[in-house]
C-alpha cells in the first residue's frame, strides 16, 4: 500500500503572521492517520520557522523549489544544502509555473531531482500537457518524455522514493479539473514509464499526486482512483479548514 502525500502548495501566498496563524491551527486539528502523509509548501521565506513549528508532528514543510548547484553567484536561489540545513525534506521540482515563467526545462528538472536526491532531500517531480497538447492527443507522450528525461541517470533506489505531481496545465488555478478517470488514465501511464525505466518494483512504490483544482469536493472522487496517491493543491489549500478536510480525505 502506497501512502497518500496531500501537499499545500501556497504559491506566493500569505504574509508571515498569516503563515504562522495557519500552521498553529493545522497542528492543533492534523488528523493522526498512517494512511497520509500532510505537506505544506510555504513560500522559502518562511520554511524555518514553520519547520521549528512543525517539528515532533506529522505535518512536513516542504519547498516550492530550489537551484541544482551546491553555491555559488546565483542571485535570489536557494541550494539544496540550505534546505537540508534547516530541516526540509521535500522540494516541489518543476511545477508548470516555474516552467513557464522561469525557463526550467526538462533539462534543469532532472537537474535538480538528481541534486534533491544526492542531498537527501524528497522531490515532488511535476509534469502536465498544455491545452493544446490535450486536444492534439498527445497528452501521454509528453507526460512520459517530461518523467523520463527528469528521472535520467536517477537510481532505482532513489526512483522508488520519488513523488511524481501530474498536473495538466490547462486545469491550474482555473476551476476545471480532468475528470478522475481522466486524471487516473495519465497518471496510469506515469506508473508505466517508470514501470518501463526501472520495473514493477519502483513503479508500485512511486507515489503520483494529481493536481490542478482539486477542492474538498472533488478530492474523495480523485483519491478512489487507482493511480492517484495523493494530491498538489494550490488555491484549496490556503485556508486552515479547507487544507484539513483535504488530508481528513486522504485519512
Ligand atoms: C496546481 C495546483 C497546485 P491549483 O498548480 O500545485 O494549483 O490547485 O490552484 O490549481
Amino acid at each position: 500500500m502506497r501512502k497518500r502525500i496531500i501537499a499545500g502548495n501556497w504559491k506566493m501566498h500569505k504574509t508571515a503572521e498569516e503563515a504562522k496563524q495557519f500552521t498553529e491551527e493545522v497542528l492543533t486539528k492534523l488528523p493522526e492517520s498512517e494512511k497520509v502523509e500532510a505537506i505544506v509548501c510555504p513560500p522559502a521565506l518562511y520554511l524555518e520557522n514553520l519547520v521549528e513549528m512543525a517539528k515532533d508532528s506529522n505535518l512536513s514543510i516542504a519547498a516550492q523549489t530550489m537551484h541544482e548547484a551546491k553555491e555559488g553567484a546565483f542571485t535570489g536561489e536557494v541550494s539544496p544544502a540550505m534546505l537540508v540545513s534547516i530541516g526540509v525534506k521535500h522540494v516541489v521540482l518543476g511545477h508548470s509555473e516555474r516552467r513557464e515563467y522561469y525557463n526550467e526545462t526538462n533539462e534543469s528538472v532532472n537537474a535538480k531531482t538528481k541534486a534533491a536526491f544526492e542531498n537527501g532531500l524528497t522531490p515532488i517531480v511535476c509534469v502536465g500537457e498544455t491545452l493544446e497538447e490535450r486536444e492534439s492527443d498527445a497528452t501521454v507522450k509528453i507526460v512520459s518524455d517530461q518523467v523520463t528525461k527528469a528521472f535520467s541517470d536517477v537510481s532505482a533506489e532513489n526512483a522508488k522514493q520519488a513523488v511524481i505531481a501530474y498536473e495538466p496545465i490547462w486545469a491550474i488555478g482555473t476551476g476545471k479539473t480532468a475528470t478522475a478517470e481522466d486524471a487516473n488514465e495519465v497518471c496510469g501511464a506515469i506508473r508505466n514509464t517508470v514501470e518501463n525505466l526501472y520495473g514493477a518494483d519502483v513503479a508500485n512504490a512511486v507515489r503520483i499526486q494529481y493536481g490542478g483544482s482539486v477542492n474538498p469536493k472533488n478530492i474523495e472522487e480523485l483519491l478512489s482512483m487507482e493511480h492517484i496517491d495523493g494530491a498538489l493543491v494550490g488555491g484549496a489549500s490556503l485556508e486552515p479548514a479547507s487544507f484539513l478536510q483535504l488530508v481528513e480525505a486522504g485519512a
